[in-house]
């Protein structure tokens, strides 16, 4: 198993499981990096997570180990999901917990995608 950072990757996290066809998913979009999927548990109307296919546990994993076609086409699959979900006008939040205290949960690196309603101020 590969150990990038600090962490060694979990291959049975729930995410690997997904990406494995284990497990479903109500998928969003896919192209070779990543895949898009609705959140099981949504906190907005909308609440879509992006995830690499390739195995980062965070985003401090991915953003030191990743190739620069990695980042470069993660980040614009984070935007082409915006846009497919029709949020780009009345706007929409990012975010990526990452590690214990940051609350990360599924130890496979995702950004959410919150939208749907007004989201007010960023919570800390
Ligand atoms: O967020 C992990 C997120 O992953 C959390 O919002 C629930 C979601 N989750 C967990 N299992 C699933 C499945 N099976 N499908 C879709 N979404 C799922 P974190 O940032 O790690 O706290």
């Amino acid at each position: 198993m590969a150990v990038k950072g600090s962490v060694p990757y979990d291959p049975q996290n729930v995410f690997a499981r997904i990406l494995r066809g284990e497990l479903p998913c109500n998928k969003v979009y896919e192209n070779d990096y990543v895949l898009a999927f609705h959140d099981i548990a949504p906190k907005a109307p909308i609440h879509v997570l992006v995830i690499p296919k390739a195995p980062y546990v965070s985003f401090a994993d991915f953003s030191q180990n990743a190739s620069e076609a990695e980042i470069t086409g993660f980040t614009r699959a984070v935007g082409q999901v915006a846009r497919i979900l029709q949020v780009d006008g009345p706007g929409y939040r990012l975010l990526s917990n990452v590690g214990e205290e940051g609350g990360q949960e599924v130890p496979h690196f995702h950004v959410h995608i919150f939208a749907g309603r007004a989201l007010g101020p960023m919570l800390p």
